[in-house]
C-alpha cells in the first residue's frame, strides 16, 4: 500500500515532497531508459525494494547545473536493472519515492487520464455504477439564452472546459480531435479498452462513445446558417459548487471563424470514423462540416471572439484563424476527396501566413492547432502522391524532433522545454513534445525516439525538480488540490484520479500564485499544489488529452 502524503493543507512553496530523489512515480517499462534525479552531490546510488533489500548499485554522472531549475543535478542510470517489482532509489541515507518496474506501468494510469472524460461531463447524472463516490446529478441543463440574436437554445451535454463549468467550441474540439486520433491511430488498443461508462458493451468502442458525448453538444452549437457559436457558459464563473447547484443563467455567446472551423475540422474526422459503426450519424457529421465550411467560404475574413462587457468565463481568443481553416479543409479533403477543399488546403499551406512560422503546421494546441491538419493530410488516403507535400510535412515533424532531442539533451530532469515554454498549462507543452517525438518514431522509424516520449512522462510523473506527480491519483506525492470545482466542493479527500494538472507557470498568472511564489523563481519550480491557483493548478480536458494520445502510442508499441 502507497502512503500518501499531504493532506488537504496549507500551501508552502516549494517541494513539500518528503523524498529528495525525483523519479517517475508510475515506473519504468523494463526494457526503458531508466534514470532519477539527485539534486545533490553523492557518487553512488542504490535501488532498494520496500524492506529496504539491495537490489542494485550504480555510480551517478555529474550533469552540472539544469538551467529551467537551478538545480545542480546528479543522474542515477538504472536501466541495467530490469527485474520487475516495487522500489526506491537510495544515496546518502535519502530515497525517492516508490515506484514500479513492470510491463503494466502505464496501463492504470492510461486508463485513469482516458476515464477522466467521463467525470467531465455536464447534462447527465453522474451514476454510482461508473462514477463511485463522484457521482453526482445532472447539472447545467436548462435553455441557453442566445446573446446576439436573442431566443434560447438548447445545448445541453458535452464535457465541461476545466476547474470551471464552461464549455468552450475550439477546446473541446482540439481535446476530441486528440482522443479520436488516438483512436485512429491506435483502433486496436481501443477497441479493448473498458471505461465503464454508461454505453460500455453497446458493440462501440468506449472511446468513441465517450468522444460522441461531446460531438452531440457541439452539433448543438451550430447555428442555422453553419456558423458555430464559441462558447455556452454563466456570465461569471462559478464559486467552488458542483456543477448540479451552479444554476445561474447560461449563455450562448457570439459566433467566432475559429470555433466554426475547428468545428468542421472535427466533425469531418469524426465523420470518417463513425462511419463504420453508426452511418446517420456519420452523415449528420458531415452534413454539419460542410455546412461550417460554406460559412468560413462566405466569411474570408477572421470573425473574432471577445468576451461582452461583464462576462469573466475563458476566452479562448486568436487572432487569426489560418491554422483552423488548414485543419478544416484538410479533414473535409481527407473525408471526400474533394478538389475544393483540397484547394483551400494547398492555398493555405503555401500561404505567406506560414512564412516563417513552419511551427504552426505541427503545433497541436487550440491555440494553434494547425499540426492536426498537417496530420489529417499525412494520413490521408486521397492525397496527391506526386505533390510531395505529405512527405514535407512528415519532414516537418521530423526536424521539429530532432530540435526537441537537443532540449531534451540539454535537461538535467530530461524535459524537452526551455524556460520560455514554461507558461500556463506548460505540462500541455511537455505533453505536445511527447506526441512530437512519437510521431517522428512512427513517420522515421527510429527508435530512440521513443525514448524522448517516455522521458517527457517521466517529467509529468514526478522526474521534476519539485518530485511532484503532476497527475492526480498517480504517486506517491502528487497534485491533490487541483483546482476543479468538483475536488473542492465534493467533500471528499481524495480528487478524481487521472487528471493532468496545468503545472509550472512561470508568468505566476493569477494573483495567490504571486503571493505564494517568489518574483524570479527557476520556471520549474514555479508551481504549488494549491487549489486557488488556477494557473498553475487547474486541469483541462486539452490537458487530459495529449496523455490519452502518449500513453496510447506507448501502451499499444509495448503489445508489439
Ligand atoms: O489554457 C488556457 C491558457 O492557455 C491561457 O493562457 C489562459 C488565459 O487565457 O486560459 C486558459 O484556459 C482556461 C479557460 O480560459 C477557461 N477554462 C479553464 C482554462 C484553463 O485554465
Ligand atoms: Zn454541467
Amino acid at each position: 500500500m502507497l502512503t500518501i502524503y499531504g493532506k488537504k493543507k496549507e500551501p508552502e512553496f516549494g517541494s513539500n515532497s518528503p523524498f529528495r530523489i525525483y523519479v517517475d512515480q508510475a515506473g519504468y517499462l523494463p526494457d526503458s531508459r531508466k534514470t532519477a534525479v539527485i539534486p545533490f552531490e553523492t557518487k553512488v546510488f542504490a535501488i532498494t525494494d520496500e524492506n529496504g533489500d539491495k537490489h542494485f548499485e550504480g555510480e551517478v554522472t555529474h550533469f552540472g547545473q539544469d538551467e529551467c531549475s537551478g538545480d545542480d543535478v546528479y543522474i542515477a542510470d538504472f536501466s541495467a536493472f530490469r527485474r520487475p517489482g516495487s522500489y526506491r532509489v537510495t544515496a546518502e541515507g535519502k530515497s525517492s519515492a516508490l515506484f514500479r518496474i513492470s510491463d503494466g506501468v502505464y496501463k492504470e494510469l492510461f486508463f485513469d487520464v482516458t476515464k477522466a472524460f467521463y467525470y467531465f461531463r455536464c447534462g447527465c447524472d453522474l451514476d454510482k455504477r461508473f462514477a463511485g463516490v463522484y457521482s453526482h446529478p445532472r447539472c447545467h441543463c436548462g435553455f441557453a439564452e442566445i446573446l446576439a440574436e436573442g431566443g434560447e437554445v438548447n445545448v445541453r451535454g458535452g464535457w465541461h472546459d476545466a476547474g470551471d463549468y464552461g464549455r468552450y467550441v475550439t477546446a473541446g474540439a482540439c481535446a476530441c480531435a486528440q482522443l479520436l486520433y488516438s483512436y485512429k491511430l491506435f483502433p486496436e488498443l481501443f477497441g479493448k479498452m473498458n471505461l465503464n461508462i454508461p454505453e460500455s458493451g453497446s458493440g462501440v468502442p468506449d472511446i468513441l462513445s465517450e468522444c460522441r458525448y461531446e460531438l452531440e453538444w457541439m452539433l448543438r452549437m451550430q447555428r442555422d446558417d453553419g456558423a458555430v457559436y464559441h462558447k455556452v457558459t454563466t456570465m461569471n464563473h462559478a464559486p467552488f459548487i458542483m456543477p448540479e447547484r451552479d444554476t445561474d443563467k447560461l449563455y450562448v455567446f457570439n459566433v467566432s471563424s475559429s470555433a466554426t472551423a475547428d468545428f468542421c475540422a472535427l466533425c469531418a474526422l469524426a465523420a470518417g470514423i463513425y462511419k463504420d459503426y453508426d452511418e446517420d450519424f456519420s452523415k449528420r457529421l458531415k452534413r454539419a462540416s460542410v455546412r461550417a465550411f460554406n460559412w468560413l467560404e462566405e466569411h474570408p475574413e477572421p470573425v473574432i471572439f471577445f468576451n461582452p462587457p461583464g462576462c469573466n468565463t475563458g476566452v479562448y481568443s486568436e487572432e487569426f484563424d489560418f491554422d483552423n481553416r488548414y485543419w478544416a479543409a484538410a479533414e473535409l479533403y481527407s473525408l471526400t476527396g474533394e478538389k475544393r477543399y483540397h484547394d483551400l488546403f494547398l492555398a493555405i499551406y503555401g500561404s505567406p501566413f506560414f512564412e516563417g512560422r513552419s511551427y504552426l503546421k505541427t503545433s497541436l494546441g487550440y491555440m494553434n492547432i494547425g499540426g492536426l491538419g498537417s496530420l489529417a493530410y499525412i494520413m490521408c488516403r486521397n492525397e496527391d502522391k506526386n505533390s510531395g507535400i505529405s512527405r514535407q510535412l512528415a519532414d516537418l515533424f521530423a526536424t521539429e524532433a530532432y530540435w526537441l532531442a537537443d532540449k531534451y539533451k540539454k535537461s538535467g530532469y530530461g524535459a524537452a522545454l526551455e524556460d520560455w515554454e514554461y507558461y500556463w498549462g506548460s505540462n500541455m507543452v511537455l505533453l505536445h513534445h511527447g506526441i512530437k517525438f512519437v510521431l517522428a518514431a512512427m513517420l522515421t522509424n527510429d527508435n530512440e525516439f521513443y525514448t524522448c516520449a517516455e522521458e517527457q512522462l517521466h517529467v509529468l510523473l514526478g522526474r521534476n525538480p519539485l518530485g511532484i506527480s503532476y497527475v492526480t491519483g498517480h504517486g506517491e506525492y502528487a497534485s491533490r488540490c487541483p483546482h476543479y470545482r468538483p475536488s473542492a466542493a465534493d467533500g471528499i479527500e481524495e480528487s478524481v484520479p487521472g487528471l493532468v494538472i496545468g503545472g509550472p507557470n512561470r508568468d505566476l498568472s493569477d494573483s495567490y500564485a504571486k503571493t505564494l511564489i517568489p518574483a524570479g523563481t527557476p520556471p520549474m519550480r514555479c508551481y504549488v499544489d494549491d487549489e486557488r491557483c488556477f494557473s498553475l493548478n487547474e486541469t483541462t480536458i486539452y490537458w487530459n488529452s495529449p496523455a490519452v494520445l502518449l500513453l496510447a502510442a506507448l501502451e499499444s508499441r509495448k503489445k508489439n
